[in-house]
């Protein structure tokens, strides 16, 4: 080891060459030495303790990448003005195969194209290697992963975001690997490849998490990958515990990007607000947060809608804030905040002011913290044996057509017709161009690395090992009459609080040929109860008198969308019979 790093012409001190002699595990070696030879960092530092975390906070303002703010433990970190979310259009699957709603790149042109952007690109800056465990350590859900970067922001979030973790690497393990360089930054030639052969994500010329951050979104595709293979699921999902009459009821749930799931997320004991490893054991859905962070949208929080995030951003504790306005006295400001909006600052574009017309934050500006600082987290959030999964929400922003809540009549009819079949508006979560509707099963398609109709077989299969099957739940927060949305922000109370007497069996519901609707007189007592509001039949109405020729126009464009790519049969079939239910209703 200590003579090919010296081959190598690299600033290496003993104790990093100690580390990585303790692991005595070739696969790390020879990972960090290929790296180091393709990028030419001048040194490497190895992030494997509390100490090392230090050094990183350090580092990441010493090289301007964050700017400490005026409360201990804040600090704002700003990305590039074309970099500001997630780069569809540079992130390819590296494959030779065609494959539908996926971009791929051939695997040895992209690996060439990467591979050439990457060589040198470290050339005087410091290489951090961090050691991480995805999912709870000691525990069958458990991946271990490597992130490699020049970029003291991005191991800065992983630390925050991810669990540290050395010594499980010990040995001859298997580890999925993340290489990162912020290169020129220069956005053209921003690429992310990702190598499922190889198990390894190569991301360069950006900074942006979503796209340089490999545990989260990145290895999210190879662990879909994996999962498929292997029989359990890796899920775009937020983890929630709900309490009932009769205890804690554990729910997974998806939205696309910036429709509600964080929200969600702070409206039960927190577990995890993006994503969620779920396994069959002993014919229960149990489920882990692989993170132990969370990278949510700051846009629109304030004290009295979102008040546990409010508390978070507010107090001495560890904060990178991103893209939003960094003020004069050395805080913080975005758009939709209860502070009254500053005449001038600093944002990702440089010197901001009032008069100029545009937001004083990006709408896509973000919070990293860590899971510890919420005041709802539950005690399980680490339980290496997951928590046991009884309902599972799929989400959408929907304008006209979906109703607020809806049940699906099976676990298969839920997964087809509710989240194979999500149809959201696009947010600024991507780059491009906002509010238009997208296909988007299951939340997942932007980070889907395969066949779409593999991935639902899995998904279908993984139904039918449960012994305790979920209930699955639709849900649309956003149903609007002409400009008025017409639910507010807290009517998602109500719409949870129903699900959960579903799963106690507290409450019957009517059925429709696209699923169980819940009853007047059950959310007539949930608003009054929980929201103190008189819920008029009228809006009841509104909301849920079921537009049965939109829902039977969607139901036929999901279907032909199956069918043109070949879908599982058990596809197919749940979506015909939902027409025919529409048809003869
Ligand atoms: C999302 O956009 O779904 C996120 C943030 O959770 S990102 O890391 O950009 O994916
Ligand atoms: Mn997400």
């Amino acid at each position: 080891m200590r003579s090919s790093f010296n081959f190598l012409n690299l600033l290496v001190s003993d104790k990093m060459i100690k580390k990585i002699e303790i692991l005595n595990n070739p696969n790390v070696e020879e990972f960090i030495e290929k790296t180091a030879e393709l990028c030419n960092p001048y040194s490497i530092y190895l992030v494997t303790s509390e100490e090392d975390k230090d050094y990183i906070r350090r580092k990441a303002i010493e090289t301007k990448e964050e700017i400490p703010l005026k409360t201990l433990g804040h600090t704002i970190h700003f990305d590039h003005p074309l970099d500001q979310a997630r780069a569809r259009d540079d992130t390819f699957i590296l494959t030779d195969e065609k494959i539908p709603f996926v971009n791929t790149k051939k695997r040895e042109e992209g690996l060439r194209e990467v591979l050439s952007l990457l060589k040198g690109s470290m050339k005087g800056r410091e290489m951090y290697v961090g050691f991480y465990s995805l999912g709870p350590k000691n525990s069958i859900f458990q991946h271990l992963a490597i992130q490699i970067s020049d970029s003291p922001y991005v191991i800065h979030s992983e630390n925050i975001l991810y669990r540290l973790d050395f010594d499980d690497f010990k040995g001859n393990k298997q580890f999925l690997k993340f290489v990162h360089s912020k290169g020129e930054l220069n956005i053209r030639k921003r690429r992310i490849m990702i190598d499922l052969k190889e198990d390894t994500v190569y991301s360069v010329n950006t900074t942006y998490a979503g796209n340089s951050v490999g545990l989260k979104k990145l290895a999210l595709r190879l662990t879909i990958n994996k999962a498929v293979k292997e029989g359990w699921l890796s899920e775009h999902m937020a983890i929630i515990g709900f309490e009932g009459d009769k205890g804690t009821h554990y729910f997974t749930a998806s939205f696309p990007s910036g429709s509600g799931k964080t929200s969600t997320s702070m409206m039960g004991k927190l577990i995890s607000d993006d994503l969620a490893f779920i396994r069959e054991i002993d014919g229960v859905a149990r489920a882990v947060n692989p993170e132990v962070g969370v990278f949510g949208i700051i846009q629109g929080i304030n004290s009295k809608d979102d008040p546990i995030i409010w508390e978070v951003l507010h107090k001495p504790n560890e904060v990178i804030f991103s893209n939003v306005l960094m003020t004069e006295d050395g805080s913080v400001y975005w758009e939709g905040s209860d502070d009254k909006r500053p005449e001038r600052g600093i944002n990702y574009e440089g010197f901001w002011s009032s008069d100029m017309n545009k937001p004083a934050s990006h709408p896509n500006a973000r919070f990293t913290v860590p899971l510890t600082a919420f005041r709802n987290l539950d005690e399980n959030y680490d339980n290496p044996d997951g928590v046991e999964i009884e309902g599972i929400i799929f989400g959408v922003r929907d304008y006209d057509t979906l109703i607020p809540v809806i049940e699906a009549f099976s676990c298969s009819h839920g997964v087809v017709t509710i989240g194979a079949s999500m149809e959201s508006a696009r947010t600024s979560a991507v780059i491009g161009k906002g509010d238009e509707y997208e296909f988007n099963p299951m939340a997942i398609l932007d980070f889907m690395p395969i066949h779409l109709g593999e991935y639902l077989r899995n998904y279908l299969e993984f139904c039918k090992k449960l012994k305790k099957v979920p209930k699955i739940f639709g849900f649309n927060y956003f149903l609007k009459e002409g400009n008025r949305f017409l639910n507010t922000k807290e009517d998602k109370k109500v719409w949870i609080k129903w699900t959960v007497k579903r799963v106690e069996g507290s409450v019957d519901a009517i059925y429709t040929p696209i699923g169980l609707v819940p009853y007047y007189e059950d959310l007539k007592i949930l608003f009054r109860n929980m929201l103190n509001k008189e819920y008029k039949i009228e809006d009841y109405e509104r909301q849920f008198t079921l537009k049965l020729d939109k829902y039977l126009e969607k139901t036929e464009r999901i279907l032909k969308l199956y069918k043109d790519i070949q879908a599982p049969k058990e596809v197919i079939v749940e979506l015909e019979e939902q027409k025919e239910r529409i048809l003869k209703y």
